[in-house]
């Protein structure tokens, strides 16, 4: 018999799994009499799956499919042991199991580089923003990344194309891969309550009482369809205790590593700052707990302005917000981005490298043709996978 079954779906669990069955559609159609509960029906049938005892694996569709290499198209429950024991099933019937993974939708003619195509399509389902859905689907479209690399196959590229594209690479890079903005300020500055109210559910715990955070509290969200991780813990304040000072060890720490700080100043925390130096020293927190590293941006915020009594903004801070009102916090996101990436919505139009492989590709492509190679050989070493250039 020469019916080839296999999977259509990746790997794990999902909403759904599918698996196609190809070759002879009459074979195709006697093996389905004995795996299917239902008679055949033109289109669709709803059916269960059963194994060799009649007992039912899953219900499903059996779609009868339109175009080859597939004559049928078997959708089932998310859950790869379904998957595995139908495909099992269809093999005991005499199917041979392609582990190739066929495409269920072809790439037309005018194809993009399908590697790339196969990079976007696939990370589909890792982001959570419509429009890094959007972006995704232009960067496996011929207008976006997918497109150029095709372009390339058949057209050389100058090295300042190459170069222009290669300089789309951070803000590409950035809708596919967490920033990391870490949450600073002295205890009851309001960063728990900011985390939660810009994660949108209640993460860090939110008490009156000074040094309710000690751990890190680690949190993904999305603002404007970038990912973002966001770090809260322990806030400065006189003398804390064992466990908050373990706790301020972990935010340095996670300074040193983040890619943003924000600073959040409390009005009572201002008061402070602008008393004059001798007054200072009785109360006051060390001055060195703010010092940040000099390569992390830091953007200071007048935090809980709704008891901000003035309507100026402090020199020393960039804006004000109040996460219990909701004033300021639309420009903070706004600023975050812009701070992080120069701008503050998701790239449109033309081709953005979305993964670090395409920048290291685009960098060697570079310096290909500044050599004066065509860069084919690069071009082709990178679809192929091969990493000599
Ligand atoms: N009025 C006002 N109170 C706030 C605001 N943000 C936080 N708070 C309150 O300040 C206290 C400390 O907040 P919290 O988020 O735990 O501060 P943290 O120590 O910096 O994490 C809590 O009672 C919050 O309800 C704000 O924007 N306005
Ligand atoms: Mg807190």
């Amino acid at each position: 018999m020469s019916i080839s079954v296999c999977s259509l779906s990746g790997p794990g669990t999902s909403a759904l799994h599918a698996l196609g069955l190809a070759g002879d559609r009459s074979q195709c159609e006697s093996l389905l009499q004995d795996l299917l509960s239902q008679p055949l029906k033109g289109g669709a049938t709803y059916t269960e799956f059963l194994d060799a005892a009649g007992q039912s694996i899953d219900d499903g569709l059996c779609l009868s499919w339109p175009d080859p290499p597939f004559q049928f198209v078997l959708t089932t429950h998310g859950s790869p042991l379904i998957l595995e024991e139908l495909i099992h099933r269809c093999v005991e019937l005499g199917a041979v199991h392609s582990a190739g993974s066929d495409q269920i939708f072809r790439v037309p003619e005018e194809a993009v580089a399908e590697k790339v195509l196969g990079q976007a399509l696939g990370r589909l389902t890792e982001v959570i923003s419509p429009e890094a859905c959007s972006f995704l689907l232009e960067q496996a479209s011929p207008s976006g990344f997918a497109g150029v690399v095709e372009k390339w196959k058949t057209q050389a590229p100058s090295i300042d194309e190459v170069r222009e594209v290669l300089d789309r690479g951070l803000l590409g890079r950035a809708v596919m891969k967490s920033s990391v903005v870490v949450l600073t300020g002295v205890t009851n500055a309001g960063k728990s309550t900011l985390l939660n109210v810009l994660v949108g559910e209640d993460r860090s715990i939110v008490t009156p009482e000074e040094g309710t955070t000690r751990d890190l509290v680690v949190a993904s969200t999305q603002i404007n369809g970038f990912p973002l991780t966001l770090v809260d813990g322990a806030g400065w304040r006189e003398s804390p205790g064992l466990i908050e000072e373990q706790g301020l060890l972990r935010v340095k720490e996670a300074i040193r590593k983040a890619d943003l700080v924000v600073e959040l100043i409390p009005p009572a925390r201002l008061e402070e700052m602008n008393l004059e130096d001798s007054q200072k020293e009785a109360s006051s927190i060390p001055e060195s707990a703010f010092v940040f590293p000099e390569d992390v941006p830091v953007i200071r915020v007048l935090s809980r302005c709704d008891e901000f009594l003035s309507t100026a903004l402090p020199p020393n801070c960039d804006l004000a917000i109040s996460a219990k009102t909701g004033e300021g916090l639309g420009l903070l996101e706004d600023q975050i981005l812009q701070v992080l990436y120069g701008q503050a919505t998701v790239p449109e139009g033309g081709p953005y490298p979305f993964l670090d492989e395409h920048v290291i590709f685009l960098e060697r492509l570079v310096s290909a043709l500044d050599s004066g190679e065509n860069g084919q050989v690069c071009l082709q070493d990178y679809l192929e996978g091969v990493n000599r250039c």
